[in-house]
């Protein structure tokens, strides 16, 4: 996968060298590439903002440097371009493994009170344009939103995580313990300051152990996001999980 990264803090993103994404940037599974926005800026300042129409606190980002960006960028192809915005789409798991399909996106960040708007709207009759966030906060600007979404990316990505932990039952993915958060983990030694790992864990049986993990998914799930429990459907539930 090819991803590009427009920022006025390409610096941002230097988490993207290490770790999980790291590797398969060395490897050649994604070919990540960042671009300093001011380099497209003309005036001696490298001014990439102004005033907004209309009045009002803050700065717009230039719409003619952005297009100047955004042209060079994907000269010769259609990425494609995902706007992070707390004005934008939920950012979940199904987005993620929607743009993991993808062969090349282009992150464009604003930073200030946003991006002017007839750059998403030109740039969204060349190519698929969506604007993103990655939850109900307002963050300074898109960057650290990129890395959140790059790393969700990343991890679907083929190859990218080992055999030894799997996509596949996270919290969140499709048909993971039906919606419900993953329960607590333990690991050694058996007795902690005196606190013991879970009996049914240590007992060999993997029905009860199968079905004590599903109950404290449950319990989590009810405790930290009632909203999933209360969007399961009724089949979802058994006797045994409307008595906990
Ligand atoms: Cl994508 N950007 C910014 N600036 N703030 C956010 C966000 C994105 N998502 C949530 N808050």
């Amino acid at each position: 996968m090819r991803l590009d990264i427009i920022s006025i803090f390409p610096e941002y993103f230097s988490p993207l060298d290490v770790s999980l994404i790291g590797k398969a940037r060395e490897r050649g599974t994604l070919d990540v590439r960042l671009h300093q926005l001011r380099d497209w800026a003309r005036d001696v300042h490298k001014t990439v903002d102004d005033t907004p129409y209309g009045g009002g606190p803050g700065m717009v980002m230039k719409p003619e440097i952005w297009g100047a960006a955004i042209d060079e960028v994907t000269e010769g192809g259609t990425p494609r371009m995902i706007v992070p915005t707390p004005s934008g789409r939920p950012f979940a798991q199904g987005l993620a493994q929607e743009l993991a399909q993808e062969p090349w996106l282009l992150f464009c960040c604003g930073r200030y009170e946003g991006i002017d708007s007839r750059v998403m709207d030109e740039y969204g009759t060349r190519m698929r344009v969506d604007e993103v966030s990655i939850g109900d906060y307002v963050l300074a600007g898109g960057e650290v939103a990129v890395l959140v979404m790059v790393e969700a990316i990343g991890r679907l990505l083929p190859g990218v995580l080992g055999n030894a932990h799997s996509a596949v039952d996270d919290s969140f993915a499709p048909g993971a313990m039906q919606n419900l958060l993953e329960g607590p983990v333990y690991t050694k030694p058996p007795v902690w300051r005196g606190r013991e790992v879970p009996e049914v864990l240590l007992s060999g049986h993997h029905g009860k152990v199968a079905r004590w993990r599903r109950d404290e998914a449950l319990r989590r799930t009810m405790k930290n996001r009632p909203d999933l429990v209360e969007a399961l459907d009724a089949s979802a539930l058994d006797k045994r999980d409307r008595e906990l």
